[in-house]
């Protein structure tokens, strides 16, 4: 079983979700119109231009190598791509998460937005589960999280498709993957792939001299995986900025490694 499944966006949600509840992976082919993909690729470009792995707030050393150092990689997506913001309030992601997620809460959120640009020479990224995050789920808890990535350049195993261990989103959390269960996610520009928080994948490394891997992943999470206060909201940050430390950590601006993150940096940075 290595072969990743792959349905056209013609068929739907209900070939999506039984592969991605047998296998935790499935490509859509051909999830963005050719306007979407134009749109998608257009509004983050300036940001793009402007962007570097050294223009990051560094967070956590172990973070920095996760986010790789030849990647440019920022969040906010909503707020960069308005092509974005009309995709999400249609997208299929939106049916999947209603199978997935739903049975689990009353409504779930937007968990990440990133721009991922693999640049050559990356090395590949460590397998993980998103669900890592959240360090207490185990393989029988229930589903929190979904994730997509759509390709915004062609994806080959070259220049860094997303590595991806079909299967293992049921696997006990400690079986590690031989060389061959990992399979790789070559797409076309405009096509998606979908896994599940409990899936093993990462970033592929980009052994090409001059070719980048530009993908935008976002991602869900159950709502109740959040403060019962929306303290971003209820305390301005110009009144954070002067408050003493350890109440702004409080206070939602110490990330805890990749959660809580602005541009996959520290918040904290935001309030010197
Ligand atoms: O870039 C990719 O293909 C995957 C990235 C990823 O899994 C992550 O950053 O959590
Ligand atoms: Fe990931």
């Amino acid at each position: 079983m290595t072969e990743i499944v792959r349905i056209a966006a013609s068929e739907g949600v209900v070939p999506l979700n039984a592969a991605l509840a047998r296998d935790g992976v499935c490509v859509v082919a051909g999830a963005l119109t050719p306007e979407q993909l134009r749109g998608l690729n257009a509004d983050p470009d300036p940001v793009i231009a402007s962007n570097s792995p050294e223009s990051r707030n560094p967070n956590h050393p172990t973070m920095e190598v996760f986010y790789g150092s030849r990647t440019i990689r920022f969040d906010g997506i909503p707020y960069k791509s308005p092509t974005f913001v009309e995709f999400l309030s249609e997208s299929p992601a939106l049916d999947v998460c209603d199978y997935f997620l739903k049975p689990n809460c009353p409504d779930y959120l937007l968990n990440t937005s990133q721009l991922i640009q693999i640049g050559p020479g990356e090395a590949a990224q460590r397998l993980h589960r998103d669900e890592n995050a959240w360090p207490m789920l185990r393989s029988d808890s229930p589903h929190v999280s979904v994730m997509v990535m759509l390709a915004l350049s062609e994806f080959t195993r070259e220049n860094g498709a997303t590595q991806v261990v079909l299967g293992s989103h049921v696997w006990d959390r400690d079986r590690i993957p031989e060389p061959s269960e990992i399979t790789y996610a070559e797409m076309d520009a405009g096509d998606s792939l979908f896994w599940l928080g409990g899936t093993l994948h990462g970033g592929g490394a980009n052994t090409t001299e001059n070719q980048s891997r530009r993908g935008l992943g976002y991602g869900f999470v159950v709502g109740w995986m959040r403060t019962a206060e929306n303290l971003f909201l209820t305390v301005p940050i110009e009144k954070v900025r002067e408050m003493p430390t350890r109440v702004q950590e409080l206070l939602g601006y110490k990330p805890l490694f990749g959660l809580g993150v602005v541009n996959v940096g520290s918040s904290m940075a935001l309030l010197e």
